[in-house]
């Protein structure tokens, strides 16, 4: 995060420096609408951008699997900016995402990881997220710092547009204390351990979460299944009751991602629900969650950064999960660095 971060943000005029963007200010000026591409936990980290990029560019924004995208004939609109997402840059799925729409005649930015790979050269610009050359198969490092870099993208398109400046000081002081916050959620390892060797029986795990929530719900369970191979689902907090409730016993533990935003009080009627239903909880929040069974608390930043935060002990959850189990972490089956098919 601190790699991601550093020399890009100016504290005196709360802007961001993104070298390579290759988006001027008149250009920026006239994006009406951001696309954002990508597989698995790209395609999650994604859904983050979007929301940033929504509140504080106010540029209606939206992300899609890749997958999905290059198969179905996708409308191409010149007044729509399309992101690749992508750790290894090689993932096919989005390579032929992006070989499509510049086909078309758009224009592609990417957010990847790796310098020279083959979406950042096809794309028309973009942002590194400098995760490292170490990254593992499964995505973490290079997840959190995806989301830090749609942060500071979506800073950059807020500023030339109408984010305010002290709304824009409020995210960089945010972005500021994440790296000694997520050291501090990293110090928490041992009580997740033990909450992973707590949970690691479950028949089924569920995710749930609420608008910044969903994304991190939505990553969590995918951690889990490609590390653990423990089944998991995961479903915007409000899409449970419209079938996925029947599935909740004591033996299919709820993960529920609580910001602290004004949905607080949604969210807690969710925990009631799947109380009523016998459903053990595991909350990740700001504080102490007296319907939970348990809590993970995490630091309080700005609560548009939450999802950054959150996902971490997350990760730490589906890796010690995996561990409990006695599986392979850095050999998760059937699944590869880059899927280049
Ligand atoms: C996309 C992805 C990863 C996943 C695994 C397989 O990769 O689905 O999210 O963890 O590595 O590929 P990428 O396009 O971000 O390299």
């Amino acid at each position: 995060v601190d790699r991601v971060l550093r020399g890009r943000i100016d504290d005196r005029f709360s802007t961001v420096r993104l070298g390579g963007l290759n988006l001027d200010a008149r250009e920026a000026r006239g994006v009406r609408r951001v696309k954002i591409l990508g597989c698995g936990s790209a395609y999650h980290t994604g859904l983050i951008g979007a929301q940033l990029i929504e509140e504080l560019a106010r540029i209606p924004a939206d992300a899609e699997p890749a997958s999905e995208f290059r198969y179905r004939n996708p409308v191409v609109d010149p007044e729509t900016l399309y992101i690749a997402v992508s750790q290894s840059g090689e993932t096919y799925d989005t390579l032929a995402a992006v070989q499509e729409l510049k086909r078309k005649g758009a224009r592609v930015l990417g957010v990847v990881n790796v310098v020279g790979s083959a979406i950042a050269r096809e794309t028309d610009g973009g942002v590194y997220v400098h995760a490292g050359p170490e990254v593992c198969v499964v995505s973490t490092k290079c997840f959190t710092n995806t989301a830090v870099a749609f942060a500071l993208l979506a800073l950059h398109l807020g500023r030339i547009r109408d984010l305010s400046v002290a709304d824009g000081k409020r995210i960089i002081a945010g972005l500021r204390k994440l790296p000694e916050q997520i050291a501090e959620v990293l110090r928490g390892e041992e009580e997740i351990k033990k909450l992973a060797a707590e949970y690691a029986n479950a028949k089924s795990m569920m995710f749930v979460g609420r608008v910044r929530g969903y994304p991190v719900a939505r990553e969590a369970s995918l951690k889990l299944k490609e590390v653990s191979y423990v089944h998991a689902e995961a479903y915007p907090a409000s899409e449970l009751k419209h079938g996925p409730l029947a599935l909740i016993e004591p033996e299919v533990p709820t993960v529920a991602v609580l910001p602290d935003d004004d949905l607080l009080e949604k969210n807690r009627a969710t925990l009631e629900e799947i109380k009523a239903r016998s459903g053990r909880i595991l909350a990740v929040a700001h504080r102490e969650q007296e319907k939970a069974d348990h809590t993970i608390v995490v630091p309080r930043n700005e609560v548009e950064l939450d999802p950054i935060l959150m996902g971490i002990p997350l990760q730490l959850l589906a890796y010690h999960t995996a561990l409990a189990l006695g599986r392979d972490i850095d050999k998760p089956r059937n699944l590869a660095k880059s899927v280049t098919v």
